[in-house]
């Protein structure tokens, strides 16, 4: 076996922790000796053991452990947080050589982990697959290196391009099954967004309900405070935030964000500020243009449905990269990068 594909198990592994370490990264790791895997982890829960601890305490052995190789997706930590540092315990067991996917963006390691390995005669090797590890952690690297969520568009949309009928009467256009593939994606991020005519005509719940994972903490938008209190989005059974330039009003099940202008911008930041790494946007088609204008959008992920309106309220237009292409039981699913 390579390198290569003790790297592509590691990134394997680390997959398996989406939508429960953020906001820490996903990190795998496989521990090779005379080309065979004598232990492997994955970083499973946030705040729970790093993978290079998870993939050490495998090794029935710990005695294999030295002169071993480690093939990790990231830098391993240098800082004592709620693990003391992977490093030093990869320099404890004397292992020979770690292979590594990406450097640590975190200030708190960033290169200080590589360097603790080698001032300890480590052989490190850096950047084997990186460009996997960096989709695989796009959420965590854009965080750190925009300052900002990484940001997911959703909708659904006609065949003739239309997200809504005029008077809004038109909830579902995707079929069941997409709409469950929709909740497994909300509970692979932190957060989802709303505008107020989303909420006010289709009174989402935003929630997982079809799909077992955790719930992603929702926020939406109601400048004027106009939007009727019974609504399921103010139903406390989860956290849930309104944007809004009106006056703080004491609100059970309820937390306001008062912004003096609402913006794209002004919402990233805030949202940035509460550790939150990822947003999906469900709607509507207002919203979506204010962070395509701006280009404040990561991923876009549509499904264009068997039907036709022959009017309504359009689809937003988008230029990226189309990554992929598939059907789902009649729906089409396009994805798409910013560029
Ligand atoms: C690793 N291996 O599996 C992960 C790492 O709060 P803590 O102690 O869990 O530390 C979180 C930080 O550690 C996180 O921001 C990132 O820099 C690094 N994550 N490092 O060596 C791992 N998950
Ligand atoms: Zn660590």
């Amino acid at each position: 076996m390579s390198d290569q594909q003790w790297m592509q198990r590691a990134l394997e592994l680390a997959r398996l922790g989406l939508g429960n370490v953020s906001p820490n990264p996903m990190v795998g790791c496989v521990i090779v000796k005379d080309d065979k895997i004598i232990g492997e982890g994955y970083h499973e829960q946030y705040g729970g053991p790093h993978a290079e601890v998870n993939a050490v305490q495998a090794v029935k052995d710990q005695s294999l452990l030295v002169q071993s190789t480690a093939y990790v997706t990231l830098e391993p930590c240098s800082h004592f947080g709620k693990t003391p540092p992977c490093a030093d315990l990869l320099v404890r067991h004397q292992v020979k050589r770690v292979v590594i996917c990406n450097e640590d963006p975190n200030p708190l390691v960033a290169g200080q982990g590589i360097e603790r390995l080698r001032n300890a005669g480590i052989e490190v090797e850096i950047g084997l697959l990186k460009e996997e590890g960096r989709v695989l952690n796009r959420r965590f690297f854009t965080a750190f290196e925009k300052k900002r969520p990484y940001v997911i568009l959703k909708w659904a949309q006609t065949t003739d391009g239309f997200v809504a009928r005029e008077n809004y009467d038109s909830k579902w256009i995707s079929n069941t099954y997409s709409r469950q593939l929709v909740h497994k994606w909300r509970a692979e991020e932190d957060a989802i967004l709303v505008g107020t005519n989303t909420a006010r005509y289709d009174n989402p719940s935003l929630t997982t309900r079809d799909w077992k994972g955790k719930n992603p903490v929702r926020f939406f938008i109601d400048r004027t405070l106009e939007l009727n209190k019974g609504m399921h989005l103010m139903d406390g059974t989860v956290p849930t935030y309104c944007f809004t330039e009106g006056e703080d009003e004491n609100r059970q099940n309820l937390t306001f964000i008062q912004q003096e202008q609402i913006t794209p911008e002004a919402i990233l930041a805030s949202i940035s500020e509460m550790k939150i790494q990822s947003l999906i946007i469900e709607g509507g088609s207002g919203l979506f243009n204010s962070f395509i204008e701006r280009g404040l959008w990561d991923e876009a992920r549509v499904f264009i449905a068997p039907h036709t309106f022959g009017k309504g309220i359009a689809a937003p237009h988008i230029s990226g990269e189309l990554l992929s292409a598939e059907d789902v039981l009649g729906d089409r699913l396009l994805i798409y990068k910013n560029h």
